[in-house]
């Protein structure tokens, strides 16, 4: 990788000026999001993640564009918290597979006290000996919790934002923003990194999206990791038939991300598989590094593993071969030497 100087990361952005950024003209917007990609990162390589409902559907939250939420009458078949040992197969599947970060995912408003926590606490410390990162994402958490995810050795927890404070309330009634934000904080304070990011093509503005941009960007430090997802619009969730986003909105969104925190980890998430291969591949030039493999996210489809192989063989691209984010300090876990600290300031 050429080496060039870094740019000081800032948390200090106004919205008139991540403003500016997503309406800049597209070739200038890819330019400087390359500019700053290739500083932080190899620009020949993603991560693959593989992403696992270890608890389905049956969701007391509302959020108005998942097809978990009890609220709604969905095809997805609910299904208790997996094994251990089911889900750690499944993670060392993955992991044969070239993913190297394996996502667990619980429709839980909040993480269960008592002998499912603790199962987790399992999942987690068995998915770190396969010698992957590991991430959870199970709804809000006590500092407790978070404190006993850190010490089986989570590397990340994944709590998105989804939207902007001024949008919220249209997509979410039964929780507020503000509880998101305290549970980013109690992870944080735990020593997990961050993974947190949003939605486009929920029906919000590209204010609404300055606003996501904005709560993100502004956070000290990064979230390291930040999903951006297009709405995957499922049959019987409010959302059903929301007009789809124009790919080039999404190009936009991952580009002002990369230029807004050039360190972080920003995964093209939900919704490929409506995308063409040049879309996608527009999503890397502007910054995507990581995207989830495998035909299932958590209840809906994704493109077939040998179809990611090819895009990305078309490409002239790879996955990385190594985790590239290292585990909370004083884990119980010993730290493959190749992994790097990620970030940040
Ligand atoms: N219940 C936990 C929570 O909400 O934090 C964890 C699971 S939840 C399914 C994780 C994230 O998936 C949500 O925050 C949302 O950003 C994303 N998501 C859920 N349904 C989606 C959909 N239909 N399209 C795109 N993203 C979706
Ligand atoms: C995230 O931002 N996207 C992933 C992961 N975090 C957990 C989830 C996408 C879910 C898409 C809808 C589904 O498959 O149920
Ligand atoms: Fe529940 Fe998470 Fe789905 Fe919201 S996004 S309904 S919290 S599973």
């Amino acid at each position: 990788m050429t080496s060039y100087p870094k740019p000081a990361l800032r948390h200090d952005w106004q919205a008139p000026e991540i403003s500016s950024i997503l309406d800049l003209p597209l070739p200038e917007l890819l330019f400087r999001a390359q500019a700053v990609h290739r500083v932080f990162h190899n620009p020949a390589e993603v991560q693959g993640c593989s992403l696992l409902s270890i608890k389905t559907g049956g969701c007391p939250e509302d959020c108005a564009y998942c097809p978990q939420s009890a609220h709604y009458k969905t095809d997805v078949q609910s299904a208790g918290l997996m094994s251990v040992a089911e889900t750690l197969r499944m993670a060392e599947t993955a992991h044969g597979n070239g993913a190297t970060r394996f996502c667990m995912g619980a429709a839980w408003r909040d993480a269960p006290e008592g002998e499912e926590f603790e199962q987790v606490v399992e999942m987690v410390r068995g998915v770190r000996r396969l010698g992957m990162e590991a991430c959870c994402t199970l709804g809000m958490l006590t500092q407790r919790q978070a404190d006993q995810l850190a010490e089986a050795g989570l590397t990340a927890y994944n709590h998105n934002l989804d939207t902007s404070p001024e949008f919220y309330g249209e997509i979410i009634t039964t929780r507020r923003y503000e509880e998101r934000l305290e549970t980013l904080e109690r992870v944080r304070q735990a020593g997990v990194t961050v993974c947190c990011g949003g939605i486009i093509g929920m029906g919000e503005s590209r204010q609404d999206r300055v606003g996501l941009l904005r709560e993100l960007a502004n956070q000290k430090p990064h979230p390291e990791s930040v999903p951006i997802n297009m709405l995957v619009s499922v049959e019987g969730t409010p959302l059903a038939n929301q007009k789809q986003a124009d790919h080039l909105e999404l190009v936009r969104m991952i580009g002002a991300a990369r230029i807004l925190m050039p360190a972080s980890m920003v995964r093209l998430s939900a919704g490929r598989l409506s995308m063409s291969d040049e879309a996608q591949a527009l999503c890397f030039v502007a910054g995507a590094n990581s995207v989830f493999m495998g035909d299932r996210l958590l209840t809906t489809p994704n493109p077939e593993m040998d179809r990611d192989r090819q895009l990305l063989d078309k490409l002239g691209m790879r996955l990385m071969e190594e985790p590239v984010t290292a585990a909370p300090h004083g884990s119980a876990l010993i730290e493959n030497s190749t992994v790097a600290t990620a970030n940040h300031g």
